[in-house]
């Protein structure tokens, strides 16, 4: 087992992962850039490192620096979290090269997944069901009308080394083809240094049902049930829960499984996540797959009373897992309270949080950074909190969400409490009746002051 890890990340996830190292007797080491020095990560670690300068590029995405950290505190593993440098494949070969374990998987299997037209070839090799669309990158304009032509409109073009939304382009017509087909290449260039893209049937309304899945360095695999993350607002996630309201038991065990060999056939090591569109037929289709521990593992943790960080930690010391899969016993949501003002199309809001009131009370559980007095600084991403409920019944976990958002009190800075609040008053919310368009038809109505 690991002696002591470091944590190249910072906020409620730095945080997040000292708890389970402390809960294993594994030392701690922060790494920080300077206008985090005051950060609860710093303070709960049982030693820091400053790495840098504020921007990210100088700090938190520094390699050099933060391998001379892990040099000089001695720490055998570095657990990266989510963003940053967790499925920089370069950065996992770094480790490997000090001989200092990346928590995570390795350089290959982050490759793997990391250009998507690959991935899906491999996906398609393996028997997972992909999203209908062009074999390999497209060549020219004529080549990819000629695909749209057999295929029917709407298509969609993506980014071949996208992912989360960026670089993709929904085409309605043919006459709309040449200028999306030149501006997805242009954007892809430009966002990723790598221009090339693919084409897919484009899936209307669909919803975003993930799986998370876990693989040891013997080759065993299993599922954790799912995630619904259909409630995105321009591609960031707002609310996600487990179980799924649109699930069934047996689309559970087919995606489940489907996840299982997609994991399989890159002999996948860590926990990781399997990303699916679902149709209103309740087909599904492999997406991406996310080589990382993801924001909103928390859901799944409560539904299956499990701490998938030690699970992370274990497979990354090779320690075999069990192989069962599991189901959810519970209903959990997590509402992402973010510095941003949703009145003013969530706008961020950084600044001194100068009152803070945290709900407790049962089937509540809150994963934050933030105290009384702490200055949220405007050069990471927003996120001051994630509001977990749990209870028998999802209607339950609703209600205790309305509950413990009522009792949540920030100052000082705008958060996106208002919207969740109106959000677990919506009838078609409650109902489980929403697709990945959901947030483009709800309206915030006007503050209640
Ligand atoms: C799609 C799609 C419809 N059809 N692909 C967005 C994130 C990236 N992982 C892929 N995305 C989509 N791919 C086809 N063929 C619709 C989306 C999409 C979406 C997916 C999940 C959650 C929210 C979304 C919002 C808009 C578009």
């Amino acid at each position: 087992m690991f002696k002591k890890i470091l944590i190249a990340n910072r906020g409620e996830i730095a945080l997040r992962i000292i708890r389970t190292c402390k809960e294993m007797g594994i030392k701690t080491v922060a790494v920080h850039s300077t206008v985090d020095r005051d950060s609860l990560h710093v303070k709960f670690a049982d030693e820091s490192v400053c790495i840098g300068p504020a921007p990210s590029s100088e700090s938190y995405l520094n390699i050099p620096s933060i391998m001379a950290a892990a040099e000089i505190t001695n720490a055998d593993g570095i657990h990266p979290g989510y963003g940053f440098l967790a499925e920089n494949a370069r950065f996992s070969e770094i480790c490997q090269e000090h001989g200092v374990k990346f928590i995570g998987p390795n350089a290959e299997m982050i490759r793997k997944m990391g250009d998507k037209m690959s991935a899906k070839e491999t996906m398609i090799a393996a028997g997972v069901p992909v999203i209908p669309g062009s074999e390999g990158l497209l060549e020219n304009i004529d080549q990819a009308k000629g695909i749209a032509a057999k295929m029917g409109y709407p298509i969609i073009l993506k980014a071949t080394a996208g992912g989360g939304g960026k670089g993709m382009r929904v085409v309605w017509k043919e006459e709309e083809m040449e200028h999306n087909y030149h501006n997805a290449k242009i954007e892809a260039k430009a966002a990723f240094g790598n221009d090339g893209i693919y084409m897919e049937k484009f899936v209307e309304e669909p919803r975003h049902i993930e799986i998370q899945i876990a693989g040891d360095q013997y080759g065993t695999a299993c599922h954790m049930s799912e995630r619904d993350c259909s409630i995105q607002r321009r591609h960031q996630k707002l609310v996600e829960e487990s179980a799924s309201p649109f699930m069934t038991p047996e689309l559970r065990e087919k995606m489940g499984q489907a996840a299982i060999k997609a994991a399989s056939a890159i002999n996948y090591e860590s926990v990781g996540t399997v990303e699916f569109l679902v149709d209103k037929h309740r087909n599904f289709y492999f997406m991406e797959m996310n080589t990382r521990i993801q924001v909103e593992h928390g859901v799944t943790e409560e539904v299956i009373n499990f701490d998938l960080i030690k699970e992370q930690i274990k497979i990354a010391a090779g320690i075999p897992i069990s192989g069962k899969n599991y189901l959810p016993q519970m209903h959990a949501i997590e509402c992402r309270i973010n510095a941003e003002d949703p009145y003013h199309d969530f706008r961020p809001s950084p600044g001194k949080i100068t009152v803070l009131h945290v709900p407790g009370g049962h089937g509540v559980r809150v994963d934050s950074h933030i105290y009384a007095g702490y200055t949220i600084p405007p050069y990471y991403d927003s996120l001051v909190a994630k509001l977990i409920t749990m209870a028998q019944t999802r209607e339950e976990a609703i209600d205790t969400m309305g509950r413990a958002l009522g009792e949540f009190v920030i100052e000082g800075i705008k958060t996106t409490i208002p919207f969740h609040q109106q959000l677990m008053r919506d009838e078609r919310f409650r109902n489980g009746d929403f697709t990945t368009k959901f947030l483009e038809d709800f309206h915030l109505k006007p503050e209640e002051e």
